[in-house]
């Protein structure tokens, strides 16, 4: 879309490099496919390994585990360009990368890094992460999943996870579990479980109007036996999943803007071209608010997420910052997808155009990684110092 703002102007070569290469691999290889796999409810899986060689898997992570090593702000035009395609190509990534490769980055040991990091950069090993539990959405600090450890220092998982992004298709699944019966939010740790384990299953959630190119599974651990090596030594309390959402909900903030400005770019594509009344429809002033409100709303979200992105790099941004960008991004982003339908008329309906598409999608996005409403707490927490949670 037209660089109405000459945001370019603000990234370095690099950034621009890597945001077309990924823009490419999205035109080619993705776009063309991705309508078909919505009807079909299928994850282009054949698209794996391109994206591995692109480096998108991680790729904030550092080379020495096998990652691009990239800053966050190449990493954010990543999630951009693979939501430009679809939001369920950018969730997969996005677990991947920011909530299993994170977890494993920050709270592993040294020999759990080497092993899965350069294997989940190559895209051999696809992870799940399991936070969500049917009846702890919102408030993960319910969980009841359980790990016991053993005499002999391993663990026995028992509990249930629902909605979980890559669930069947996973390799392995960091599980998030309140451990020896303490069920205070403090006791909770991370587990890498490979999904073969004895008692591990996953089942996918089926009847999925959106995110329909995307796996979301139901996760079952019955009597799940783990060495001691399968812990994250260094997690410890709720903070430790939090934290990789506060990783993914950056990306997210770029992401919907992808989304956003595919829906924009057919829309502004659709007003030329459709004649009503002898006239264009975009030379009627209805449709010009339209899209000059959707163009307007696309420029600050990406000055949002730019400027956060700098903030990540120098290491001095806040999660509270990250729900300012997710909560006004994703908001923005339905709205567009919405408004650019609407505007389409009947063809808008159609999977033939990616604007429907585009706002199913995003009505998880807006609900995942922290609904609207929750972060709307987050902010009214952070700026009157009060908790509306609890
Ligand atoms: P609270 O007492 O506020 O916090 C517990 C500890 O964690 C710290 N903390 C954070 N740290 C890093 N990043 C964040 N975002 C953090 N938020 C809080 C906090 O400072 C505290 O630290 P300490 O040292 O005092 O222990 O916890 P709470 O139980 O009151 O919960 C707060 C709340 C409601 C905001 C939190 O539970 C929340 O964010 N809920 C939303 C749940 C959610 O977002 N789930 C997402 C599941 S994963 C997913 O959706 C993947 S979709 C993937 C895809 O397909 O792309
Ligand atoms: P609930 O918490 O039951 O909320 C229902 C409604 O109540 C919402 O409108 C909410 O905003 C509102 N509400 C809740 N609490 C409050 C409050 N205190 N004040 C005001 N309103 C409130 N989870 C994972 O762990 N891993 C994944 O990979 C993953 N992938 C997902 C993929 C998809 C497609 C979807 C849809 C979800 C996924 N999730 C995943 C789960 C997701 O994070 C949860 O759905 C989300 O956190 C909300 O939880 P819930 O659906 O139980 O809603």
């Amino acid at each position: 879309m037209q660089d109405f703002f000459d945001i370019d102007s603000a990234l370095s070569e690099e950034e621009r490099a890597v945001r077309e290469s990924v823009r490419q691999f999205v035109d080619e290889r993705v776009i063309p496919v991705i309508g078909d796999c919505y009807v079909e409810g299928r994850f282009p899986r054949e698209i794996i390994p391109g994206l591995a060689e692109l480096g998108v898997f991680g790729a904030n992570l550092p080379e020495e585990y096998g990652c691009a090593g990239l800053n966050n702000v190449a990493y954010g035009l990543i999630m951009q360009e693979l939501e430009r395609g679809d939001s369920g190509i950018r969730s997969f990534a996005s677990v991947q990368g920011a909530l299993v490769m994170y977890p494993i980055f920050a709270f592993g040991s040294e020999e759990q890094k080497k092993h899965y990091l350069p294997k989940m950069a190559s895209g051999e090993i696809i992870g799940c992460f399991g936070l969500t539990e049917p009846d702890f959405g919102s408030n993960p600090s319910g969980m009841i999943t359980m790990a016991k450890e053993q005499s002999d220092g391993s663990w026995m998982l028992n509990g249930g996870k629902m909605w979980i992004t890559n669930g069947s298709q996973a390799h392995v699944a960091i599980v998030w579990a309140k451990t020896n019966g303490d069920k205070s939010d403090k006791s909770i740790r991370g587990f890498v479980v490979p999904t073969t384990t004895k008692g591990f299953s996953a089942k996918d959630q089926k009847g999925k109007l959106s995110l329909r190119a995307s796996d979301t599974s139901e996760l079952v651990m019955q009597d799940v036996h783990l060495p001691a090596t399968a812990l994250l030594p260094k997690s410890g309390g709720l903070k430790s999943p939090l934290m990789c959402l506060t990783q993914a909900r950056y990306g997210i903030s770029w992401g919907v803007i992808g989304a956003a400005m595919a829906c924009y770019e057919e829309a502004l594509a659709y007003s030329t071209s459709r004649v009503m009344f002898d006239k264009p429809i975009g030379g009627f002033q209805i449709q010009q608010q339209r899209l000059a409100i959707m163009l307007t709303e696309i420029v600050k979200a990406q000055l949002v997420s730019l400027h956060l992105g700098r903030l990540k790099d120098q290491g001095t941004f806040t999660p509270q910052q990250v729900s300012f960008a997710k909560r006004n991004n994703c908001d923005i982003a339905t709205d567009v997808a919405r408004e650019a339908r609407r505007l389409l008329g009947a063809n808008g309906i159609l999977a033939e155009y990616a604007s429907m598409r585009h706002m199913a999608n995003l009505e998880s996005v807006y609900t995942y990684e922290g609904t609207h409403d929750i972060h709307t707490l987050i902010l009214g927490q952070a700026v009157t110092g009060l908790s509306a949670f609890n």
